[in-house]
C-alpha cells in the first residue's frame, strides 16, 4: 500500500522514487516485520497464557520436555501477522506471485490454526486427522498451483541445478508437482519445530537465501548473466521474504532457548508452505532440497524410522525426528539447535554457489 501511494508522488517529489527499488522497499519489509513481532510478542504471550493456550507435551518423549508443558503456543499468529501486514504495505500488489505466496500463507495458516486451536483449546490430543490435514493442504497448494498454471503466463518447464542449459517441460504434471512441493515443505518444517528456535532458525536461513535467489531471477541482467531462468516479476517477492526473515528474527527473540513461545502449527505449516512457493515461483524448487536441507534430513530420518521399523522391529536412531536421537544421547538443547542452524547456513551458502556453477 505504501507503494502504491508514495511512489506516484515521485512525479513532484523526486524522493519518492526510492520506493520503485525493491532492494530500498525489502530492508524495510524485514525491519517493519521485526517490530512488529517484537512489539506484539509479549502481549501475545501474555494474551495465550491468560487464556491458557499452552504446549500439550506427550509423555512419550525426550524427559527433558516435560518442563515445557503449559509454554504459551500458537505464536505463529504472530509470524503470519508480521509477514502479511509488512507484504501488504511495501509489496507491489499488482503483482501477481506475491498474492500466489500470501494466499499460500494465509490458507496454510487457517489449516494450522484448526489444528491448534482442536488440540490447545478444545484439549483434543489430536487435532486435525492427518488424512484431513493433508487433503486441505493439497486443496491450497492445488488452488495455487493451477493459478500459476492458467492464470499467469508462466514457464513450466523445471530448471535442473548445475545444468544450465537444461530444462524439463513438465506440461499439466507441473501441478501434482507444485502441490508436492508446497505440501512436502510445510510439513517437513513442521516436523522439525521440535526444538526451541529449531525451526525458525533454518526458516530464516533459507528465506534469506531465496531472497536473492529471486531478486536475481526477478532481474534480466543478471539472470542472464547467471543463466537462470529469468521471471518477470518474481523479484518482488523479495519483499516477501524479507517479510519473512524479519517475522523469524522477531519470533526467534522470544522463541529461543529457553522459549516463552511455540509457533505451533499456526506458524510450522504455513512457513514451510510459503517455502515451497517461492521455490515454485522462482522456478529454483529443486534448489530447495539443499536450501532446505535441515528439513528434508528431518523427514527423512522419519521416513527410514518408521520403514525399517516395520520392515524389521527395530530402529535406526534412539528416536525420530533425528533432533530427538542427539537429545537422547545426551546432547544439549542449544547444542543441537546451534549446530543444526550451522548446518543451514552452510547448505545456504552452497545452494547460492550453485547459481555460478554451469
Ligand atoms: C511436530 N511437534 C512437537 C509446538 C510446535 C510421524 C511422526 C514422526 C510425527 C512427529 C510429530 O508429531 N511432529 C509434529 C512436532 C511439539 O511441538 C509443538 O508442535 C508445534 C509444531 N507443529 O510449535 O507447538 C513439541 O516439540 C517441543 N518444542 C520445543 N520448542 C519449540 O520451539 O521444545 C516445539 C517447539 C513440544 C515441545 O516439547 O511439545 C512434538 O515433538 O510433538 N512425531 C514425533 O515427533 C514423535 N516421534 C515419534 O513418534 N517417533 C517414533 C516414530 C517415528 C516411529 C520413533 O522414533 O520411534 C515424538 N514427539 C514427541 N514425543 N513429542 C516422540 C514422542
Amino acid at each position: 500500500m505504501l507503494y502504491h501511494l508514495l511512489y506516484p508522488l515521485h512525479v513532484d517529489y523526486p524522493i519518492f522514487n526510492v520506493f520503485r527499488y525493491i532492494t530500498f522497499r525489502t530492508i524495510y519489509a524485514v525491519l517493519t516485520a521485526m517490530v512488529l513481532a517484537f512489539a506484539l510478542g509479549p502481549w501475545l504471550i501474555r494474551t495465550l497464557s491468560r487464556y491458557q493456550i499452552g504446549q500439550v507435551v506427550r509423555d512419550d518423549g525426550p524427559e527433558r520436555h516435560y518442563v515445557k508443558k503449559g509454554t504459551p503456543t500458537m505464536g505463529g499468529v504472530l509470524i503470519v501477522f508480521a509477514i502479511v501486514v509488512p507484504t501488504l504495505l511495501w509489496a507491489d500488489l499488482t503483482n501477481p506471485y506475491v498474492w500466489v505466496v500470501l494466499v499460500t500463507v494465509l490458507g496454510f495458516g487457517a489449516i494450522g490454526f484448526w489444528d491448534d486451536y482442536l488440540k490447545v483449546v478444545k484439549k483434543d490430543p489430536k487435532g486435525l486427522s492427518a488424512r484431513h490435514k493433508f487433503l486441505m493442504q493439497s486443496l491450497v497448494a492445488g488452488a495455487v498451483a493451477a493459478y500459476l498454471y492458467f492464470g499467469v503466463d508462466f514457464d513450466t518447464a523445471l530448471a535442473v541445478p548445475f545444468l544450465k542449459g537444461t530444462t524439463i517441460e513438465m506440461g499439466w504434471l507441473f501441478i501434482p508437482f507444485a502441490i508436492l512441493v508446497i505440501v512436502g515443505a510445510s510439513n517437513a518444517v513442521n516436523l522439525t519445530d521440535g526444538l526451541d528456535g529449531l525451526a525458525i532458525g533454518p526458516v530464516m536461513i533459507a528465506a534469506g537465501t531465496y531472497l536473492i535467489i529471486v531478486y536475481l531471477s526477478g532481474h534480466s541482467k543478471f539472470s542472464a548473466y547467471l543463466q537462470i531462468p529469468h521471471i518477470p516479476g518474481s523479484g518482488e517477492l523479495a519483499i516477501i521474504c524479507g517479510a519473512m526473515v524479519g517475522a523469524a528474527m522477531g519470533f526467534l527473540w522470544f522463541n529461543t532457548y529457553p522459549a516463552s513461545v511455540f509457533m505451533g502449527d499456526v506458524g510450522s505449516l504455513p512457513l514451510g508452505a510459503a517455502l515451497g512457493a517461492i521455490a515454485v515461483t522462482s522456478k529454483h524448487e529443486l534448489l530447495l532440497v539443499l536450501v532446505g536441507g535441515i528439513f528434508v534430513m528431518e523427514t527423512v530420518s522419519v521416513i527410514w524410522q518408521v520403514g525399517y521399523f516395520k520392515a524389521t522391529g527395530k530402529r535406526i536412531f534412539l528416536m525420530a525426528p533425528i533432533h530427538h536421537h542427539f537429545e537422547l544421547k545426551g546432547w544439549q538443547e542449544p547444542k543441537i539447535i546451534v549446530r543444526f542452524w550451522i548446518i543451514s547456513i552452510v547448505l545456504a551458502l552452497l545452494a547460492l554457489s550453485t547459481l555460478k556453477l554451469r
